[in-house]
């Protein structure tokens, strides 16, 4: 039997709530700031050339749907990938591109912004490559994030540190940081926080496009009672939850923890000591956090909620009487950062707590990016 979640009465009442006029006013408020014609006002007297580094990964393929989603001006693409997917053919926006092979030469000259997502190592070999002859490299690796000289950049939280980058390199930060962040801000702008403890619950889409399709694999296998795969996590993701996302270091918190305590402090320029448990559950592309924040002053929860409802690219989906609230299932190719469970946290006067969700290829990798060339092509910091 197949179920259809979309005819549950579930789905009904969440997608009910999403007709409501406060969310597509909100819905309406996201668009006029993010038409292309309000966005960008590009001179056109500069003809503006893109390259997408790693365009047959997860991230690459969403580079290709959002820069056509929201009309990105690009009037030439360049493609790049590895010698396994030079040859490879993609269409954007009615055309077919080919993918040319990453190398060390001068294929940059003339490239005014590089989205690059194909690995810290590949960042790291081929920045200097990349970067040469002017281009902006927005860059979606590990690779630079916590360099001095590097600004990390989510456009709705601290989009000026764009201005400086003196290596022509911007780093976007990791997805379950970005995600974060974009509810924090309006609750940092009411009273600076200090402290914040979060539990993630990340898709299988934060592990790569054959990590989705194993944990569909899996699912498969299981169901038909046959031995499961396991490669791309650690163990069986399928019906089950993996407490380690990336390596143990040697404080007993992995790697994605810690890019959570580091990157949230960098982008936030505020000394916030951030504790996390990092999560991988069965999910397809949307993350999900539980988080507790503690503020220099208490908070009135209508005073977050109004900031948060008027914050930009955030949603508010928080009606508990209606069992209203944010899952992946439903964020899964949105845009927005979307919160809810919004509540005072009993166990501390000055925090309060909250649960948010977020497409992690979309704003928590590629549409990030492409929202930084934007920014950069607005203010025409080019
Ligand atoms: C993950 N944060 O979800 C990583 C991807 N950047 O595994």
């Amino acid at each position: 039997m197949i179920i259809d979640l979309r005819n549950s009465a579930f789905y009904n009442r969440q997608s009910s709530f999403q007709k409501n006029p406060i969310y597509l006013q909100k819905l309406r408020l996201l668009n006029t700031f993010d038409s292309a014609s309000d966005r960008i006002k590009l001179s056109k007297s500069k003809i503006m050339k893109v390259a997408i580094v790693g365009v047959s990964g997860a991230v690459g393929q969403e580079f290709l749907k959002v820069l056509e989603e929201r009309n990105f001006p690009a009037d030439e693409l360049v493609l790049f990938g590895s010698s396994r997917s030079a040859g490879s053919t993609y269409t954007f926006k009615g055309k077919s591109y080919i993918v040319k092979e990453l190398k060390h030469n001068d294929d940059f000259k003339g490239i005014d912004i590089a989205l690059v997502s194909a690995g810290a190592s590949t960042s790291k070999e081929f920045a200097a490559d990349i970067t040469r002859f002017g281009t902006v490299m927005i860059d979606n690796s590990s690779a630079f994030r916590m360099d001095e000289d590097v600004p990390l950049v989510v456009p709705e939280v601290n989009p000026e540190d764009c201005k400086n980058r003196p290596r022509n390199i911007i780093a976007n930060p990791n997805c379950s940081t970005i995600i974060m962040v974009v509810a924090l801000k309006p609750i940092h702008d009411l009273s600076p926080i200090k402290r914040i403890h979060v539990a993630t619950y990340q898709a299988a889409s934060g592990a790569g496009a054959a990590a989705m399709e194993e944990l569909k694999t899996q699912i498969t296998e299981i169901i038909n009672n046959q031995p499961v795969t396991v490669n791309k996590f650690k163990y069986q993701l399928a019906f089950n939850l993996i407490p380690q996302i990336d390596v143990f270091l040697d404080n007993d918190y992995t790697k994605e923890e810690m890019k959570m305590h580091n990157e949230t402090r960098k982008i936030m320029h505020a000394d916030i000591a951030v504790s996390a448990t990092t999560v991988r559950v069965p999910v397809y592309r949307a993350h999900s956090e539980a988080v507790w924040v503690e503020t220099e002053r208490p908070l009135e929860i209508a005073d977050v909620r109004a900031a948060m409802e008027k914050a930009e690219g955030l949603v508010v989906e928080d009606d508990p009487k209606n069992s209203i609230y944010p899952m992946p299932l439903f964020v899964a190719g949105k845009d927005p950062v979307y919160v809810g469970r919004l509540r005072k946290d009993i166990a501390n006067p000055n925090g309060l707590t909250f649960w948010c969700v977020g497409d992690q290829i979309k704003k928590g990798a590629a549409l990030n990016a492409v929202q930084i060339a934007e920014y950069l092509i607005k203010n025409r910091l080019l």
